[in-house]
């Protein structure tokens, strides 16, 4: 059987030796068009992430298709807005999209893209003012709004809050068992109404301001001539401040050196002085001790100045708080064994041997009757007979 061979494109012309051509092909009905996605044909996606306002962005890529995917928070995409507070991410940028959350899980199936989407903050309160706090202060105190709430944060930790009074002051009691000390710090913050916090207010503790303890000493008046009363010149009178309740006892507060003045009276001040309970020793060698129970309180009134006037001043009162010449072993009595001591160094000059302060008693360089009449005079006194040994509360 004869075949045939249809040459090139035969198809288009008969061919007698080829059975008719099929007919051509009708062209393909096109399908409905695909919705213009071309996800379907990407194996990566994006997320792309916008401020919308705001500042920074972020474009998340090389996401596979159909992946689960966490949506970002705003840190984490680096967005900001100052004065706004972030709410939620929006397919479209006036919220009328889609909102997602920030750690939202997602199939991914198309490109997302996120915007921001912010509410304006409420302004901030006014940071409130501290007053100046000292050291041992039961009280915090400051200044602020009026019916606004102010939050105190004391040292370690412990906070209290007050509402600003009518006069836009506030103050706040210690918490229980605290005692402010010098360099701690103490910060406040304000709430008022419609407002978020405001910055924090910071203060640091000042050293508590105390109280002058100031006096004066009256010089040592004797008659060993029998010509009238004489009057020591105030050489060496140590004033001490000692705290009464301390076990073992502490040393002194303050030490002070009278000056001397001539034939006038020692003045003394002791700055700084806490509220407590003290005792006030006069000393000088060579003579009995004085000693005046004190308690300095702020029960009253604010820090100021405390006065003692161991001598009232004027020419009347001297000779009534005189330290007693005589007790040169100090030993808060005046009796033989001080006779004793000025007798082996009788004739004695400054500065040799056995010449001693606490032996001349009329600081006159020398150890001889004057000395000796001036322990005479005293003798047999303690110092629980100074007239003035009864306590002394002093209430500022
Ligand atoms: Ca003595
Ligand atoms: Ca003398």
């Amino acid at each position: 059987m004869k075949t045939c061979k249809c040459q090139g494109p035969c198809c288009c012309r008969p061919c007698i030796c080829c059975p008719p051509c099929p007919p051509p092909p009708s062209p393909p009905t096109p399908s409905p068009s695909p919705p213009c996605n071309p996800l379907p044909y990407r194996t990566f996606l994006s997320v792309v992430y916008d401020p919308n306002g705001g500042a920074g962005g972020f474009t998340d890529t090389n996401i596979p298709i159909f992946s689960l995917y966490q949506i970002k928070t705003p840190a984490q995409a680096g967005i900001s807005r100052t004065g706004y507070t972030f709410t939620a991410w929006n397919t479209q940028p006036d919220g009328s999209g889609d909102a997602y959350t920030p750690g939202q899980r997602v199939w991914l199936a198309s490109v997302l893209i996120l915007y921001a989407q912010w509410a304006p903050e409420p302004p901030g309160s006014p940071p409130p003012g501290i007053n100046a706090a000292h050291g041992g202060d039961a009280m915090v105190s400051g200044t602020g709004n009026r019916g606004c709430t102010v939050i105190v944060t004391f040292p370690y930790g412990a906070q209290l809050m007050a509402v600003v009074k009518k006069g836009g002051s506030w103050s706040i009691a210690l918490p229980e068992g605290l005692t402010l000390m010098e360099g701690q710090t103490i910060s406040a913050v304000q709430i008022c109404s419609g407002m978020t916090e405001s910055p924090p207010a910071v203060t640091t503790v000042l050293p508590h301001p105390g109280y002058t303890v100031s006096g004066l000493v009256s010089p040592v008046a004797f008659d060993c001539l029998g010509l009238g009363p004489d009057f020591l010149r105030l050489f060496d009178v140590i004033v001490e401040l000692r705290e009464t309740f301390r076990t073992p006892a502490p040393p002194a507060l303050h030490t002070v050196a009278v000056p001397a003045d001539g034939v006038g009276l020692g003045a003394f001040t002791i700055p700084n002085v806490p509220e407590g309970e003290y005792v006030l020793y006069i000393k000088r060698p060579g003579y009995l001790t004085r000693s005046m129970n004190v308690t300095v309180s702020a029960a009253a009134a604010a820090p100021g100045t405390l006065t003692v006037f161991l001598t009232p001043p004027g020419p009347a009162d001297h000779g009534v708080f005189n330290l007693w010449a005589g007790d040169v072993n100090n030993n808060l009595f005046i009796d033989n064994s001080d006779f004793l001591a000025i007798m082996e160094a009788f004739g004695a000059r400054y500065p040799n041997p056995p010449y001693a302060p606490n032996l001349d008693l009329n600081a006159d360089g020398m150890i001889d009757n004057d000395d000796l009449a001036l322990a005479t005079a005293n003798v047999n006194l303690g110092a629980t007979d100074y007239p003035g040994a009864e306590d002394v509360d002093i209430y500022v």
